[in-house]
């Protein structure tokens, strides 16, 4: 084994990690968990000094646990240059897509500049944040070698995707994590760092690998979600129950993973990741036809939805313009208080262009952003009369089903919850 990855597979090392958001902050937190040290830096003077406070700015950390980190070897600054003292840089800064849905790679430029700053011999470097297969090579690299340091000699790089997802466990520290450097002797020193932070890392033989990995399996989710987003559209046609359809080819015990219908795909992954490969594949002249249309599908759901929720009305002799209807979970996915490209929303656009009058019940994001979203507020323990509909968009825990229909005269479940609850209500209208 190369000196440097016996040093941080027995030794106990200082990691730094530029950007304290939903996966630096959980990365962090893990490396105090497992004994090792930790400077997080972020950009955010306010995000580090409700940090410092002990206030966990996201869910999957809960504020004891940040506490506890900060009491043993967790430090969180604002300021880069603390970096210097680390052996390990990783960075989880947000890539998002700019106006044109072309990978937005400021962020990643930025971590890279203090990289530069901070890089000294002996360093590993790892770039977390999703991006197109080349990245690392393009971004990284360069950056370690502005700072006069020479890959395999004097600084490893590497590429390890995250896979978090946020409301869901297991949490880092529990998923497997794939492992790809610049060079074997980069992944053999990376594979090391990680094998201190997660029980299981997988190696791939290069950072290309990595990125793409990463992007196959969100592409896998979207395409997948595309493709029974449009069986549920030929389900309504035909008068077939879409969910007892998924639930009974669910049954099968290999060869199929369910997935769900909903309002739309929201999230800052699964919308957004596929594209980066399709940008990288346009580059190559390569058409990535699955990835199209499952967006083509999945951007037309919320109108779809609304097209729905307005049939449900019409049937009863209502028009959408000037009903009352009560838009119920805005979050982007249940038991999350994010609504960030949250297709809930979307929905709730459609129906107010149409003239409804909407309110908004969302325990889980909370009056003050649902009134920042420019909706008035109906408080978790109601009342809800006075709507003449409730459409489900997203189905939190703790949305009380049973109330919601007893006090509605009509709910359109985009979720299948009511099923999925073993409610059955004659006023329960589904996707
Ligand atoms: N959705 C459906 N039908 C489904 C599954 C999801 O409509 O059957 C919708 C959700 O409501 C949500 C969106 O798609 O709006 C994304 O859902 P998601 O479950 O993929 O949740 P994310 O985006 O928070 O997390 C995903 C991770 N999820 C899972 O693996 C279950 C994973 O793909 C990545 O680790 C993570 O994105 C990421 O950070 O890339």
């Amino acid at each position: 084994m190369h000196e440097r990855a016996r040093h941080f597979s027995t030794q106990t090392w200082t990691g730094g990690v530029i950007g304290l958001g939903y996966v630096g902050l959980p990365l962090a937190v893990t490396m105090a968990r497992t004994g090792l040290s930790a400077v997080g830096y972020d950009v955010s003077t306010e995000r580090v000094e409700s940090l410092r406070r002990g206030r966990s700015p996201i869910d999957d950390v809960t504020d004891s646990e940040l506490q506890w980190a900060l009491e043993h070897g967790l430090e969180v600054t604002a300021d880069p240059a603390r970096l210097a003292t680390t052996d390990a840089i990783f960075i989880c800064v947000p890539s998002p897509l700019g106006r044109n849905r072309e990978p937005d790679l400021s962020h990643i430029r930025a971590a890279a500049a203090t990289v530069t700053d901070v890089a000294r011999p002996g360093m590993l470097v790892s770039l977390e944040s999703t991006t197109y297969p080349g990245t690392t090579e393009d971004l990284i690299v360069p950056a370690v070698a502005a700072a006069g340091l020479t890959v395999d000699v004097d600084v490893f790089v590497a590429f390890s995707p995250e896979r978090v997802s946020p409301g869901d466990k297991p949490t880092t520290g529990d998923i497997p994590k794939v492992v790809g450097g610049v060079t074997a002797l980069s992944t053999e020193v990376a594979a090391a760092a990680y094998s201190r932070i997660v029980p299981d890392v997988h190696r791939v033989s290069s950072t290309r690998v990595a990125e793409m990995a990463k992007l196959l399996e969100n592409t896998y989710r979207a395409v997948n979600i595309g493709l029974v987003n449009e069986m549920a559209q030929l389900a309504a046609e035909l008068d077939i129950d879409i969910w007892e359809v998924v639930d009974a080819a669910a049954t099968k015990p290999f060869g199929f993973q369910p997935f769900y219908p909903g309002p739309g795909v929201g999230g800052h992954c699964i919308p957004l990741d596929p594209q980066f490969l399709s940008w990288r594949a346009r580059e190559a002249n390569f058409a990535t036809r699955f990835i199209d249309l499952a967006e083509q599908v999945n951007t037309k759901m919320p109108d779809y939805t609304a097209s729905r929720i307005a049939d449900a009305l019409n049937e009863r002799g209502l028009a959408v313009y000037g009903t009352p209807i009560l838009g119920v979970g805005i979050a982007y996915k249940p038991n999350v208080a994010d609504d960030r490209e949250s297709a809930s929303l979307a929905v709730l656009e459609a129906l107010a262009k149409r003239g409804a009058r909407i309110s908004v019940l969302d325990p889980v994001v909370g009056a003050a952003r649902i009134e920042s979203r420019g909706y008035p507020v109906i408080e978790p323990d109601g009342p809800y009369d006075g709507f003449a509909l409730a459409a489900l968009l997203t189905d939190h825990d703790a949305i009380d089903l049973e109330r919601l229909a007893a006090e509605v005269p009509v709910v359109f479940d985009a979720r299948g919850a009511y099923r999925r609850a073993g409610l059955a209500r004659d006023n329960v209208v589904s996707l």
